[in-house]
């Protein structure tokens, strides 16, 4: 069985490592609970979608340029293991981290933003009742947030922060974008063509 310390000691030995940035994660996702993962999906569809791979072995990258990770990472139940990964995320070459928790305490993400500054971290709240928690942080104390339950936007905002030095990530989010424009111009154009009544009968057959 795996134990917290054994995480812990695992993150500080690849911080140790000195490992090359091409071959360490670019973007890590933590979440308080595997309960969250189904809030937490919509990060990885859109990474997935822009072409970043997942990476599970830290001493062995998949073949994709931009990869990402995934944690557990329980702030009130394993808070040393939230100051491990928090403190060892610049030297694990991470470059931005995704941050999901829910209930009222949700401090996860406000708390890695504190630990991985100057790293940036975007904050999920799982819940409606987790948004103040995520959000509120002091003066000196920055946080990213999207809305309650946006994790697919949190992904694209990790992109985003990665496309200012990778321009392949920035085509990627350009494509994206240009797809969404399309989708909508496609559903306008039939809206007024069919008529609200023909479109109606159309998406139910
Ligand atoms: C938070 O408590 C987690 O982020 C999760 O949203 C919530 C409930 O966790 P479980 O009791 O389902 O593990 O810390």
């Amino acid at each position: 069985m795996t134990t917290v310390q054994d995480l812990i000691d695992r993150l500080e030995a690849e911080a140790a490592a000195d490992a090359d940035p091409e071959t360490t994660p670019d973007v890590g996702i933590i979440m308080g609970s595997d309960s969250d993962l189904p809030v937490m999906e919509g990060a990885y569809d859109a990474l997935d979608e822009l072409g970043f791979a997942e990476q599970t072995d830290f001493d062995e990258a998949p073949d994709a340029q931009f990869t990402y990770e995934s944690y557990v990472v329980s702030a009130h139940r394993t808070p040393e293991l939230m100051y491990a990964y928090g403190e060892t995320a610049a030297a694990r070459g991470l470059d931005v981290v995704i941050a999901g928790a829910g209930g009222k305490s949700a401090d996860l993400p406000n708390m890695t933003a504190s630990l991985a500054y100057p790293i940036p971290v975007i904050g999920v709240p799982v819940q409606e009742k987790s948004v103040n928690s995520v959000i509120g942080m002091p003066t000196g104390a920055p946080i990213v947030a999207v809305d309650a339950g946006k994790s697919f936007n949190a992904a694209l905002s990790a992109a985003q922060v990665l496309a200012r030095e990778h321009d392949a990530i920035e085509d990627r989010l350009i494509e994206y974008h240009e797809g969404l424009k399309g989708g909508v111009a496609d559903v306008s154009a039939d809206l007024h063509d069919l008529g609200v009544h023909g479109f109606r009968e159309r998406d139910e057959s």
